[in-house]
Formats: structure tokens, C-alpha cells, sequence
């Protein structure tokens, strides 16, 4: 999968794509994120991408041109499965938006900055707008590095048996148990008895009645899907 991020601040990109699991991914060949400077498609010696908002009213509003000739450059070399467009409007993200996206070959993410794009991309190139939560960010940088995290570590041969994303938390619509590593006994506070039991089915057991109590009091929304 290769995933183009087009944003005015690719500075705020470089960090999370340079570690752990996203690395890896790169080093392996599975998944290549390419960050791409909005400005360098902007008009004149400011490279200008914004403008006032027709009707009036306080805030720029991200131009057609720049991000249309970006998105069009880009489609001229491959093929992409997916526009995709960061905004505190958009459906909220959530395990099963990820679980789809990485089914799809290659996609581009838009990252929204201040009043957000002129609405006729959003109406004729965006597929997908996307929230990550019920909070307002500066800008989509980070919702579309938290996007692209969520969807490359599902990609088959990211994880290993030890990361596996079938045990995460929401793949069944069910929060993950507690867990604990040595000692047994840390000033007092012990390990639950029957993890140290060796009895696999006792052990299944009680990490799915684990599992059903933190849903039910951290996230009952979760249950009523
Ligand atoms: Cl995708 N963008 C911005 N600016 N704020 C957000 C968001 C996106 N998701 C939640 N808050």
C-alpha cells in the first residue's frame, strides 16, 4: 500500500512514520507514506493556497487549484483507490473504517487547515472524510498520521504473532483485558491467580469475562452495536 499525504505543514509528519511498527513496515516493502507540500501547486511568490470565503466571515478557505493540480499529478502516475479527507466534520473514525481501508490499494489523504477546503472537492474528488474524535485539532496532520497507523499495522505481514491485531481492543467490538508481566507479587499488589493457573480454558475464560465487564462499564456504546 502507498499512501501520499498532501498537507501545508509536512514537517508534522516526519516524526511518525520514521519508528516501530510504521518503519518496519517500510523496511519490509508493505507500506510506503509519501509527504507532499501543498504550497509547491500554490500561485505566485507566495505560493498562495488559501483565500477568503465568498459570503464573508472570518477564515481562509483552502483553494481549488493547488489541491485539485496536486491530486491530479499524483493520478497521473497511479491509480488510487481512495481520496481521503481529514475534518473534524467527517464520519468518525473507528476499528472497522481501518479494517476496510486496508483491503484498498493506494490512497491519498488531504489534510484540512483552516476553515477547511472549498466544499466543490470535497463534492467531486474526496471518497471518504474522516474525524478522529469529537475534539478540534489545528489542523489534519495528525488525524491522518493516527489514520495511516491504524490501517498499516492490519496490513498482512506488518504484525507478527506477538502484535497481532486480532486481540486489540474494538476488533470484536469488545475493549482487550487487563494484562501483567513479572513479578508476581509487586509491593503486595499480586497477579490474578488464575493467569498463573496454566489452565488455558479457565485463562480464555476469564479474559473474556474481562474483557465484557471494562466494555460495559468504560464503553456500553460498544455493546449496543
Ligand atoms: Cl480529521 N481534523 C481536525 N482539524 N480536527 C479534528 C479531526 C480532524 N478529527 C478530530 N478533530
Amino acid at each position: 500500500m502507498r499512501i501520499d499525504i498532501i498537507t501545508v505543514l509536512p514537517e508534522l509528519l516526519e516524526g511518525p512514520f520514521a519508528h516501530s511498527i510504521l518503519k518496519r513496515a517500510k523496511d519490509k516493502g508493505l507500506a510506503e507514506v509519501h509527504v507532499h507540500q501543498l504550497r509547491d501547486f500554490g500561485a505566485g511568490k507566495h505560493q498562495q493556497v488559501d483565500d477568503y470565503q465568498y459570503g464573508g466571515g472570518a477564515g481562509m478557505v483552502m483553494q481549488c487549484e493547488p489541491l485539485v493540480d496536486c491530486i491530479e499529478a499524483l493520478q497521473k502516475q497511479r491509480t488510487y483507490d481512495a481520496v481521503l479527507y481529514m475534518t473534524p466534520d467527517g464520519k468518525r473514525f473507528n476499528q472497522q473504517d481501518a479494517n476496510a481501508l486496508s483491503l484498498l490499494g493506494d490512497m491519498i489523504i488531504i489534510c484540512g487547515h483552516y476553515k477547511g477546503i472549498d466544499q466543490r472537492i470535497r463534492d467531486h474528488w474526496i471518497t471518504h472524510e474522516y474525524s478522529i474524535g469529537d475534539y478540534v485539532l489545528s489542523g489534519g496532520e495528525l488525524a491522518a498520521a493516527v489514520i495511516s497507523d491504524a490501517v498499516i499495522r492490519l496490513l498482512p505481514g506488518v504484525l507478527n504473532d506477538e502484535t497481532s491485531a486480532l486481540t486489540d481492543s474494538f476488533q470484536d467490538n469488545l475493549l482487550a483485558p487487563p494484562v501483567y508481566t513479572r513479578p508476581e507479587d509487586f509491593r503486595g499488589h499480586k497477579v490474578p491467580e488464575v493467569l498463573l493457573s496454566g489452565n488455558t480454558k479457565a485463562i480464555d475464560l476469564w479474559r473474556e469475562e474481562q474483557a465484557y465487564d471494562r466494555t460495559k462499564t468504560r464503553r456500553p456504546d460498544l455493546l449496543e452495536d
